[in-house]
Formats: structure tokens, sequence, C-alpha cells
């Protein structure tokens, strides 16, 4: 399987690229007043609470934050369902922050509140997951991988285990989260080439980021399908929770669990055989990358734009895609080999 690590998550360029981030911003009249980095107003809002993903996210960003001086607070709806964040959208705005930045629980039903908060000067940062169809409601948008490719590296992956044949369904979040859904697109795409043509999905359920629905969820698929093979869950929710009820139905190996998962929450499941690979990203890196990019540019040293570029300490240079998408990257595979490196 170590042919299959795609990359590795740590030891990215060391070089301490510092920005200065502290130079005064021109004014606009609507615009909430930022002064340099200190000044800077930062809340992250997560899909939910309760997901241990989401703490390594904001240990990132924590830990960026402090290195530029900056304020940086996060909360976080206790469902992950499509308007669940509006309240706490608002509350931020009254609260005077001058980034938003977010994991959106949808792809469009946040474009009002987006557009009315980057009426008020409030820089609109999608973190995690964007707004497809909907970009021109953020200013920019961090991903942990170029999200074109990770639909098609699950059906790879999974194909590899189960040797391209057989019956497979997919576990996700919720019915609107963008993120996943964007990913399910590719999976179905890439699931039309000949090299998985032997590959069929059966369902698609849906566990809302919530481990006991997960785990509801991956029983159903086990009882309804007695032929299954495999089961993508591309949420670090559903992939422990259809870990968990596979051991239990003791369906392993002849049900392969796949998809996104943390190595703290899968490494026993690795360790005793139930999982043999799944993939992730530095969810660290990536709030890190997100609090130099939000505070650059709240205070305009950074200007999002296709093609431009900026430096992140210990991370080196990242370029703005198109839409202003930067990635932070690379992903990885995680198997019994290599799980012992990674600790998050
Ligand atoms: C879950 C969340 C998150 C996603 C990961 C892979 O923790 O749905 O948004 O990026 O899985």
């Amino acid at each position: 399987m170590r042919d299959k690590v795609l990359g590795v998550l740590l030891g990215l360029a060391a070089g301490a690229l510092m920005m200065t981030s502290c130079a005064k911003a021109p004014l606009k009249k609507t615009q909430t007043q930022v002064t340099g980095a200190k000044s800077v107003k930062i809340v992250f809002i997560p899909k939910n609470t309760g997901n241990p993903y989401f703490d390594s996210l904001i240990n990132g960003f924590k830990k960026a934050s402090e290195e530029q001086g900056c304020e940086f607070s996060t909360v976080a709806p206790a469902t992950a369902e499509a308007t669940s964040q509006l309240p706490f959208i608002k509350e931020q705005m009254q609260r005077g922050v001058n980034v938003l930045a977010i994991c959106p629980n949808s792809p469009d039903a946040l474009n009002q509140v987006f557009k009315e908060a980057r009426s008020k000067g409030i820089i609109v940062l999608t973190v995690n997951a964007d707004l497809p169809g909907n970009e021109e409601y953020r200013d920019a948008c961090v991903l942990p991988m170029d999200f074109n490719l990770t639909g098609r590296s699950q059906v790879e992956l999974m194909g590899s285990l189960i040797d391209y044949k057989g019956k497979i369904a997919l576990l996700s979040a919720t019915t609107d989260a963008p993120d996943q859904n964007f990913w399910i697109k590719g999976m179905k795409e890439a699931l039309k080439e000949p090299k998985y043509q032997g590959m069929k999905l059966a369902e698609i359920a849906y566990g809302n980021d919530d481990p006991q629905k997960s785990l509801t969820e991956c029983e159903a698929l086990l009882t309804k399908y007695p032929d299954l093979r495999g089961i993508i869950a591309p949420t670090t929710v559903a992939i422990a929770a259809a870990a968990q009820c596979v051991e239990t139905a003791k369906k392993a190996p002849t049900v392969q669990v796949t998809g996104l998962g943390t190595p703290n929450q899968m490494r026993r499941f690795i360790k005793n055989g139930t999982v043999t690979a799944f993939a992730l990203w530095s969810p660290y890196d990536e709030g890190y990358l997100s609090a130099y990019l939000a505070v650059g540019l709240a205070t305009k040293k950074i200007e999002p734009e296709p093609g431009g570029l900026f430096s992140v300490p210990r991370l080196g240079e990242r370029k703005f895609a198109e839409k202003n998408v930067v990635v932070t990257g690379p992903p990885v595979v995680f198997t019994k080999q290599n799980i012992e490196e990674y600790h998050f």
C-alpha cells in the first residue's frame, strides 16, 4: 500500500516567509475598521460542533492567529443543516468581525447574508467547502485539496480494495453539504469510466455528520444489500461510524470501508484490520493557511486574483486558482504502514 501514498501531509517547504501584515489599509466608509494584523477579528464557523476534524482546523487557525497577534474566535451550530449557521453569522456581524471564515452547510442558502456581510466590508472566506455556482458571494476560498480530484481518487481507492468489482454504497454527510455533493458528482463521473464499470453504486445514504445517524444508516445499508462490497464515506464522521458498524457486524474484510477520516479516529480500525486504507489531508494546515490569508485580505496585503501568489510561514507559497480558490494540500492515503506517523 506504500505506493498508494499520494503525498505527505507534513514536511512542506519550511521557509520562514513571514508576511508583514501590519500596515494601515485605506478605509471605505462602509467598511469595518482595520488598521493592521493586530486589529483583525476573525471568526471561524464550522459546519457543526462536536467534530474532531474541525478541532484540528481550529487549532491551525489559533496558532496562526497567535503568530500574527490578531483576534480569533469560533462558534458553531449543534447540527449541520443548510441554514443552521445563519443566526451565528448574524451575531458575528453584530459583533463587528472583519473576517467571516466559514465552512458552509449549503451552496446557496447563505447567499443573502454573505452579501450583507460583504456590503459592510466584512471579508467572507469559505474554508473547507465552497459555494459551487455562487462563488460571487464570497471573497476567496481555502480548500484542503483540488476538489476536482477528490471524487475520482475515492473511487480509485475503493476499486483497489475490492478488485474493481461489486456493489458499493456511499455514506455521506447532509444532503446539502456543498463539499460532499461536489465529490459525489466526481465519484459518479468516475464510475462511468471503463476501469470502474464492474463497480455498481447501489445507494447514497446520509448520516448528517451525526455519529449516531451515520451508524444507523450504515446498519440499514448492510441489511438492505447483503452482497455489498464497499462503503465510501467521504466524511470523517461517517467513516468512523461505518468502520464501527462493519466491525460490530463482523463484515470485514468482505465489506471494505474507505473514504475520508482522521488518523486518530481510524487508528483502531486500521490496526485491527477492519479498514485497510482511507484518505485525508491536514485540517491543521488548512486552518493555519486560512488565518494568514484572512489577515492578508482584511489588511489588503493580499489581493485575491486568479494567478496571484502569497506566502504563508512554514507552508510556503500558494496561488489563487480560478475563482480565487487556494488549495492547502496534499492528500495522503493512510494504511497500517504509515498511520503511526500521524496524530490528529
Ligand atoms: C467531515 C466534514 C468536513 C469534511 C470532512 C472530510 O468532518 O463533513 O466538512 O471536510 O468530513
